[in-house]
């Protein structure tokens, strides 16, 4: 697999240098996040963007994200030119040789915690999740006041948002996702691109918005809409397994031979009640996420794809964005790498 980690762009203040020094990374997932959802990544912003990776010999192994645009989840009118922007994105990035990309298909929101800081007791911080907490949080006020990582809703976006949700339910929701896929899917894959879908985090629906790529069954169910090898995976464990009922390492054992995997994300979670957790360190002792088990079982499925340490706590005094220091998620690439190697599999 090729060992990589999450940078944010030049306003991260993780610096390719740094990330550069962790045994075996020699690439990043990233993307352009100052182009709005909709409009087109150039081919100039894109090489650019590689050749400053380059200048500290680092490769832009993934895109992790290539937004999808609300009108295509809602299936409002715009979604086709919505469509025909991520799809040209998808192909100016396999025409500068990025060949994998990240998205989701989550509601309004994306990866959803109640808490970006809690204090364990060895004094290190890390975010969680409490359903009981998310359900005190009151939408119609708009976002500012959300503890999470998202964008921020004023109440008047907020009310329009809910309201252009209203008639989508889950299958609709499917509906619309068969719809993107139909029409991106050809042309990434003509474009030599493989699409990995993330899963919802958390995997249940939040706010009344259906969420719908939550395990097992959701899986098949992507990778059925769209029967091609470039409509593929995110294999997330931090989101996957923040909840009992998903059974990850089946789920490597099922997926991984398909060939459809195209990115791992690494992660523990601790559960810590119904439909909720706190994020904790890599390592299988630590959090309810047995790393090493579903490590082994991607490895002899023949899963060789780009892999990532996911959220890291926050250590050593170490600020920034939640979820994406530098030291914890140093610390958690050598963990999976170990496992990995331990597992018979190449890292790289
Ligand atoms: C959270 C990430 C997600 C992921 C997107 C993919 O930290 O794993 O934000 O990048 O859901 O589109």
């Amino acid at each position: 697999m090729d060992l990589i980690l999450r940078w944010y762009g030049p306003d991260d203040p993780v610096v390719p240098a740094h990330i550069r020094q962790i045994p075996y990374v020699r690439g990043v997932a990233t993307a352009l996040h100052g182009v709005a959802p909709g409009l087109v990544w150039t081919r100039e912003a894109i090489v650019k963007r590689k050749e400053r990776l380059a200048a500290d010999g680092l490769a832009w192994t993934v895109t992790e994200s290539i937004p999808v645009h609300e009108d295509i989840k809602i299936g409002a009118p715009g979604r086709d030119r919505a469509i025909e922007a991520w799809a040209r994105t998808a192909e100016n990035l396999g025409a500068a040789g990025v060949r994998t990309v990240c998205y989701n298909f989550m509601p309004v929101f994306d990866w959803m915690r109640t808490n970006l800081a809690v204090t364990a007791s060895d004094g290190s911080t890390s975010s969680e999740y409490r359903h009981e907490d998310l359900l005190r949080i009151d939408l119609s006020k708009g976002m500012e006041a959300l503890p999470a990582w998202a964008e921020a809703y004023s109440a008047a976006r907020m009310a329009e948002l809910v309201a252009a949700y209203a008639d989508v339910d889950a299958e609709r929701l499917w509906d619309n996702l068969a719809y993107f896929l139909e029409r991106v899917v050809p042309v990434a894959a003509a474009a030599g691109v493989n699409l990995a879908i993330h899963p919802d985090d958390p995997p249940w629906p939040i706010f009344g918005f259906p969420r719908i790529v939550t395990g097992e069954e959701s899986f098949a169910r992507v990778l059925s809409l769209v029967d091609h090898p470039a409509n593929g995976l995110t294999f997330c464990t931090g989101s996957l397994g923040a909840t009992p009922d998903n059974d990850l390492v089946a789920m490597a054992r099922r997926f991984a031979p398909t060939g459809r995997i195209h990115f791992g994300h690494f992660r523990n979670v601790k559960w810590t009640g119904d439909r909720s957790f706190v994020e904790v360190a890599h390592p299988r002792a630590f959090g309810s996420v047995d790393l090493v088990a579903v490590i082994r079982a991607l490895v002899e499925g023949g899963f060789d794809g780009p892999v990532r340490p996911d959220h890291g706590r926050m250590i050593w005094g170490e600020t920034g964005i939640p979820g994406y220091g530098l030291h914890d998620r140093a610390l958690g690439a050598m963990y999976i790498a170990g496992a990995w190697e331990a597992a018979g599999g190449r890292v790289g």
